[in-house]
Parts: C-alpha cells; sequence; structure tokens
C-alpha cells in the first residue's frame, strides 16, 4: 500500500476520527513490530520482550514446512506469522504492506561464521543483500525516494550488525569509532549490511540504525556456537552419554553476555529521538579455556579430561580477542548487561543437564549440531 498525497505513514492513512474507526482505536495504538529471524534465539527473547512492552509482534518466516515453526508457536503463542524470505525482494514487499509496522527489525542472517566459508555466495545474499531487500522493502512502500523524505510516523528500522565486523581488531576495547577489518565472508557481508543501513539514513532521512552487537548466549543459543556446543557437551558427558569434547581454538577471546540483556539495547535504539549506531557488550572478554573452566567446574568436572582439540574445527582466518567498550550506549541510551559471563554459562549449563536428563535432545530445540 503507498501512502496517498504523498503523506508517509507506516501504516498508512489513519481515520482515527471516523465514527466506525473509533472502537478500534484503543488496539490501532498499540505499536507493532515485524521480526525478521523470528525463529533465532535473538527473535525469540526480542519477540517476548516487545510483547511485554504491549507490541503487537509479527514475525517473517521462510519455507513451505519451517520445522522451527511448530516450536515458535509453543513458546511463543501471541506472535503472528507472515511469509517471507531475505533472498526474495517481493515477499518482503508484500509483509512490509501487510503488517505496516511500526519498527522493523532484522535479525536473519547466516549468523554461523563457518558456514560463511562453505557458503560464501549465499552468505553474500542472506546477510549483506538481505538487508538492501529489507530496507528497500521499508522505502518502497512508506514512498520514500530521493526527492521525498520521510514524515514523522515513518517505520523505524534496526539491523544486527556484528563485532566480527571489527574482525582483526585495530585498538581495544572496540567503540563505534574503532575502523572495520573483517576476517570472514560472514564479517565482509554484515559491514556491506552496516554501510548500507548508514547509508539510507543519509541518503533518503530514514530511520535507520545498526547495534554492533558482541557475542551473547542463552539456552536457546544454537548447538553450533562454541558456548552451546560446551554447555551441551558438558551436559552429555555428565549424565554419561559422552566422554570427549572436541574443539578448535581455546585461546580465543569473546566479550560474551546474555541474549536477554541484548534485545532491550535493540529495542531502547529505536527509542531514541535520533538514529544513531551504538557498541552493545559487557566490556569483559574470556577465552575458550575460561569458558570451559567455568562450565565444566559447574557440573563438578574438569575439562581437561574430555577436551581434545581438533584441527577440523580450526577457521582459515580467525578473530582472536574482541572486547566492547559500550560506555555510549550506557551514557546515551541508559542500557547496561545485568546478567554476568558466569550467570549465563550456568544457566546453560544447567538448562542443558535438565533438557537431557527429561530426555530431550538439543535439535529439539533450535540448531543442530554442525
Ligand atoms: P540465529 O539464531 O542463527 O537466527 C538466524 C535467523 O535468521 C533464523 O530465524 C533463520 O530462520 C533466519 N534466516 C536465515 N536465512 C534466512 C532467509 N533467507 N530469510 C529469512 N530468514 C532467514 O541468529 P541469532 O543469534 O538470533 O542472531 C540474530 C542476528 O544477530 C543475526 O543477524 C546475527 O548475525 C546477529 N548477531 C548475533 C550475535 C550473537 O552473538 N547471537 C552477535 C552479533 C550479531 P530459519 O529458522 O528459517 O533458519
Ligand atoms: O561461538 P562462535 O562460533 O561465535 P563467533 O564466531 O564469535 O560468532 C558469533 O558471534 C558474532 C559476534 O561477535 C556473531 F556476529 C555471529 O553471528 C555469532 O553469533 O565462536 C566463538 C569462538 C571462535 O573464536 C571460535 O574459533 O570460539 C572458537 N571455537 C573454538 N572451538 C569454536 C570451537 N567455535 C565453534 N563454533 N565450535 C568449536 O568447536
Amino acid at each position: 500500500m503507498l501512502p496517498r498525497h504523498g503523506l508517509i505513514s507506516p501504516r498508512g492513512p489513519r481515520a482515527a476520527n471516523h465514527p466506525v474507526w473509533t472502537a478500534t482505536l484503543e488496539a490501532d495504538l498499540s505499536r507493532r513490530a515485524l521480526i525478521t529471524g523470528i525463529t533465532g534465539q535473538d527473535g525469540t527473547y526480542l519477540a517476548e520482550y516487545l510483547t511485554a512492552q504491549g507490541y503487537e509482534v509479527w514475525g517473517l518466516v521462510r519455507g513451505q514446512q519451517n520445522p522451527r515453526v511448530r516450536q515458535l508457536r509453543q513458546l511463543l503463542g501471541e506472535v503472528r506469522l507472515i511469509r517471507g524470505d531475505l533472498l526474495d525482494q517481493g515477499s518482503l514487499i508484500s509483509a512490509v504492506e501487510r503488517v505496516q509496522p511500526d519498527e522493523v527489525y532484522n535479525l536473519a542472517a547466516i549468523s554461523y561464521v563457518p558456514m560463511s566459508w562453505a557458503q560464501a555466495e549465499l552468505t553474500g545474499e542472506v546477510t549483506g543483500l538481505g538487508v538492501l531487500r529489507v530496507l528497500e522493502a521499508i522505502r518502497v512502500c512508506s514512498g520514500i525516494s530521493a526527492s521525498r523524505s520521510p514524515g514523522r510516523g515513518q517505520i523505524r528500522f534496526y539491523q544486527a550488525s556484528s563485532s566480527e565486523m571489527f574482525g582483526m581488531v585495530r585498538e581495544s576495547p572496540q567503540t563505534e569509532q574503532t575502523p572495520f577489518h573483517p576476517r570472514s565472508p560472514y564479517g565482509v557481508a554484515k559491514s556491506y549490511g552496516h554501510f548500507l543501513t548508514q547509508n539510507y539514513r543519509e541518503s533518503y532521512g530514514m530511520f535507520a540504525v545498526s547495534g554492533v552487537l558482541f557475542n551473547h548466549e542463552s539456552p536457546r543459543r544454537g548447538a553450533e556456537f562454541v558456548t552451546r556446543k560446551i554447555s551441551l557437551g558438558v551436559a552429555k558427558i555428565k549424565l554419561g552419554y559422552e566422554r570427549q569434547l572436541r574443539l578448535g581454538n581455546l585461546s580465543a577471546r569473546r566479550d560474551w553476555g546474555f541474549a536477554g540483556d541484548y534485545v532491550r539495547a535493540m529495542h531502547l535504539m529505536l527509542g531514541q529521538d535520533e538514529p544513531v549506531d551504538y557498541v552493545i557488550g559487557t566490556g569483559v572478554t574470556h577465552s575458550v579455556e575460561d569458558l570451559l573452566d567455568e562450565a565444566f567446574t559447574f557440573a563438578g568436572l574438569d575439562w581437561h579430561d574430555h577436551v581434545v582439540t581438533d584441527a577440523a574445527f580450526i577457521r582459515p582466518a580467525e578473530v582472536d580477542k574482541l572486547c566492547a567498550d559500550a560506555s555510549a550506549a550506557r551514557e546515551n541510551i541508559g542500557w547496561e548487561p545485568k546478567i554476568t559471563f558466569e550467570e549465563v554459562i550456568g544457566m546453560m549449563v544447567e538448562a542443558d543437564l535438565e533438557l537431557l536428563s527429561s530426555g530431550g535432545q538439543a535439535e529439539d530445540w533450535f540448531g543442530d549440531t554442525w
């Protein structure tokens, strides 16, 4: 639906004063969010958070028989789903037209770094060009062009940028001013999405921002990522299903936080008067060895007895160390993490012990082993 008379409204012309509409006025005033990547870790936390804030939440799901939809329905009964794919421009335009969102959160991506070497072109298409397609859907549906800027009440856009863009870091900790040097096709694709979001803000005056988020984890994390691979490994060893855990580079360092804290930052960023990008992280860095210490000790085990390094998990190019300086987010938008590294790792090991001892499998939840 294109706005008439050049009026830009995310839900089209509102007829709030018309008698037919007065009965639905209250419902119409609730804000509406469209989340891409709703079946992923962050999508589920963000959907829960926005629903609790009174939003009407819509999630974009891809595929004909997406197996995650059933899990999503069990977890988030109130969320409305709409079909669409970041590879398909028309489907994104249809979704924005249908939902008429106030806010769009683009969380969809191929997000597993090793997969970005195995399927580099697809990663470029989804994680990189996918951002362009979502921005274009918003631009077209809002009637924005080089000569027509968005008005008040425009659709606000959040892009899930990543600390992987810093890659071979030029300084530590990393801030909003730290230059990018991505080390994987994933990091390169995210850098494209980041600069494109900035460019649409500057070219068209759109309220489009990127959150440069450092690693964030939870019991909903995909089993291919190192924190969840370790929490599942600990649970399997503790319960006697396995004896060994095979991993790659144990000296890599990351700034690991809790996903539930990070989705609050996404929402805060879209609620500001001005569109500004922020770095989001805890400011504390740990090695994979520290992570092993924490997780195995939590379950009363010693990782040295079980962990084997395996060259199959070493990356063609590694990001050695990441650490956020999120002081701008703290000072300007009042964001701070509440859950520590130790707490999130304990939460994950506990959840996986419970999951496996009750007969569940990681594959029943989000993600499969790589
Ligand atoms: P995730 O669990 O891997 O979820 C990725 C989501 O993208 C899934 O819902 C997936 O849907 C969807 N998706 C993949 N290809 C798609 C396509 N062609 N069209 C539509 N949807 C597609 O990722 P996450 O950890 O929640 O992260 C959310 C976002 O933040 C990602 O963009 C990630 O790159 C970024 N990020 C994450 C972190 C972190 O530490 N978690 C840090 C920085 C940035 P299916 O279920 O259909 O596969
Ligand atoms: O858990 P990871 O796979 O996460 P990575 O590569 O840091 O990426 C995650 O965080 C990014 C933000 O910085 C996101 F943008 C991205 O989407 C994703 O969510 O690996 C963490 C570290 C790496 O240095 C890796 O080499 O753990 C090391 N590692 C060691 N052994 C391993 C393994 N990683 C995995 N996945 N599997 C291993 O066996």
